[in-house]
């Protein structure tokens, strides 16, 4: 059964997905959502993800929204192919679910905030606030300095192997470093950088920028 994955490739939460299934070598289907023409809003889409918002996947009978719960779900269905993502002991399991809700709650916030101060917003030809990128750029310093300590202590923020908990952070990373020209909040921190050059040189994500054209 193809995983068919609604949502633009270049878009950073369908990514997170799409990692996911590629770490997991999972066949899949991009189904163009097009964002710029605001299908995501219309009807037809709006039955599947009453949110509006992508990623979107369905894999025969199961539905399902919300980029972590997909991860989650694909992780442990295909726990024993690939590279195990979860954790192998409850208490690795609490770690990673631990760092997935500080990528969910803590980076992911000013990382959304920033993107659309810095890239969306002047696509549209909007000018960007000044004061809620500084803002955000405080906010994102304090959560990357409490990353650089714990990357000190462990190679990978749940612990010694790569889980979901890093994999969550790519496609938010990608941005801030490549699209939004804040590649220095990365490139300042010795361990923060040597895990990002770590987690984007695997084979899934290198995948993943080829098929999206990044
Ligand atoms: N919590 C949701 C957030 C989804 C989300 O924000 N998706 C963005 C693309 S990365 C989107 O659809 N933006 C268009 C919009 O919100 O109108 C998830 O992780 O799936």
């Amino acid at each position: 059964m193809v995983v068919k994955v609604y949502g633009p490739l270049k878009a950073a939460c369908p990514q997170r997905v799409l990692a996911c299934l590629l770490e997991k070598e999972v066949d899949f289907q991009v189904v163009p959502v097009d964002l710029e023409s605001g299908h995501h809003k219309c009807p037809d889409f709006l039955a599947k993800q009453p949110f509006g918002q992508v990623p979107f996947v369905e894999d025969g009978d199961l539905k399902l929204f919300e980029s972590r719960a997909i991860i989650r779900y694909y992780a442990a269905k295909f726990d024993d192919k690939g590279p195990g993502l979860l954790g192998r002991t409850l208490e690795e399991r609490a770690l990673v679910d631990q760092w997935l809700e500080v990528e969910a709650h803590n980076f992911n916030e000013p990382v959304y905030a920033a993107v659309m101060q810095l890239v969306v917003m002047p696509r549209m030809g909007l000018k960007s606030d000044a004061a809620v990128v500084k803002d955000c750029e405080g906010k994102l310093e304090k959560v990357l300095d409490v990353y650089e300590k714990r990357l000190s202590e462990s190679k990978y923020l749940a612990g010694e192997s790569f889980t979901l908990a890093d994999l969550s952070h790519l496609p938010g990373l990608r941005y801030l470093i490549n699209e939004a020209g804040m590649a220095h909040l990365v490139a300042e921190r010795e361990k923060v950088k040597a895990w990002w050059e770590d987690i984007s040189g695997r084979p899934a994500w290198k995948k993943l920028m080829v098929l999206a054209g990044l």
